[in-house]
């Protein structure tokens, strides 16, 4: 379906058969806000993401439309400027950084489309990066390794959208595999493969449809509190790095030594990373029950200590819990908006979706979005 609107809408753009290429977007099942300060995280590429059709061209201008925007963008690959907050921001951040790494790369015409919903916290943003990432080391030969394509993204990120971000979105996009999640140790930069199927259970994502506009600049704020725990601690504990460094064990001392403001930051990414490698003897224990607990301890975390969720998610987290065959929920992602993540027994799903929607809209008067995602494999070309 994509496929075939996707070569439809090159032909009748550029007038070529461009390459397609797909990079998914990413749940998380727990671990957040960790990345950043080189913790755990578990996430899994989706089944929705971002598609792209390329191909060369000879006028020496990258040409882009977005299906999504129906707009069209053309720069000229040797100076350029991104245009902060444009999706083609995305585009030209990655030509940028694949530049700077010494990649020599020509004009292309570009069609982007997807079926992913933007601003969900399914970070549609890493998908469009890495697929253009992948699709540009495609179409001239880059060899591009996995793990530079993921940098980059995040470097892009970073540096045209102003977030702060870790490496969770784009490693998940790219190294996503069918029916697996990835416990990702984000000091490391690699990860282990955790096979988690699901029979009689859905993991399935209910969306606020609120973006609150402090999610930027509190994610930033959160990131520097961190760092500044970590120049208080490193006088204690000598040679940290990072709040990685400090074990669960370590907590009550840790609460001694900080200040009240920064404790609790503190205390939500020491207590998080713990979570995370709970979660993972969970799922290997085949003991969906437990990992459930984990993700509603992981929002109660989210929520009290580290302060990034909001109204909205609060609400449909309580009322999940409150409801027959709800295994966990938990919000998802940067948080202050965007979805929450539920696991559901599949028979109670029907119930579920209704009671959710009705009180959502009585409180809210917004229609939440339910979209169920399957763990699938990673950026790849398509045919
Ligand atoms: C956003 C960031 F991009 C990630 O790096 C991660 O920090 C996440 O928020 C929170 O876990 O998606």
């Amino acid at each position: 379906m994509m496929k075939a609107l996707l070569r439809a809408e090159f032909e009748s753009q550029f007038d070529g058969e461009p390459l397609l290429f797909f990079a998914p977007g990413r749940i998380n099942l727990i671990g957040e806000h960790t990345d950043y300060q080189e913790g755990f995280v578990f996430p899994a590429a989706v089944e929705q993401g971002i598609y792209i059709g390329i191909q060369r061209n000879e006028i020496a201008h990258c040409r882009l439309f977005s299906i999504d925007f129906q707009e069209s963008y053309t720069f000229d690959p040797t100076s350029f400027s991104p245009k902060k907050g444009h999706w083609s921001t995305y585009v030209m951040g990655m030509v940028s950084q694949l530049q700077q790494a010494g990649f020599s790369l020509g004009a292309f015409d570009m069609v982007i489309g997807g079926n992913i919903p933007v601003g969900a916290g399914l970070s549609s943003s890493a998908a469009l990066s890495v697929a253009v990432g992948t699709a540009i080391s495609h179409l001239f030969n880059l060899s591009v390794d996995k793990k530079s394509l993921a940098r980059y993204s995040q470097k892009s990120e970073q540096l045209f959208a102003g977030l702060k971000c870790g490496i969770m979105d784009p490693y998940a996009s790219i190294f996503g595999e069918k029916g697996h999640a990835l416990l990702l140790d984000c000091r490391s930069n690699t990860h282990q493969s955790i096979s988690l199927t699901l029979t009689n259970h859905q993991l399935l994502l209910v969306n606020t449809k609120v973006k609150h506009s402090l999610a930027d600049t509190a994610y930033n704020d959160r990131r520097a509190a961190c760092e500044d725990s970590v120049r208080i601690l490193e006088k204690d504990y000598l040679g940290i790095k990072t709040l990685r460094d400090i074990p669960f064990s370590q907590l009550d001392r840790v609460k001694k030594l900080l200040p009240a403001k920064l404790w609790p930051k503190a205390k939500h990414i020491i207590t998080e990373n713990q979570r995370v490698l709970d979660a993972k003897v969970a799922i290997e224990r085949g003991n969906l029950e437990a990992l459930g607990q984990h993700m509603y301890l992981s929002h109660q975390s989210l929520r009290e200590d580290y302060e990034v969720s909001c109204e909205e998610l609060d609400f449909l987290v309580n009322t999940a819990k409150t409801m027959d065959g709800v295994l966990g929920a938990r919000m998802m992602g940067g948080g202050f908006g965007g979805c929450t993540l539920n696991l559901v027994e599949t028979s109670h799903l029907p119930d579920f979706e209704s009671k959710i929607r009705e009180s959502y809209l009585n409180r809210f008067q917004l229609s939440p979005e339910f979209i169920p995602v399957e763990l699938s494999a990673g950026a790849k070309g398509v045919s």
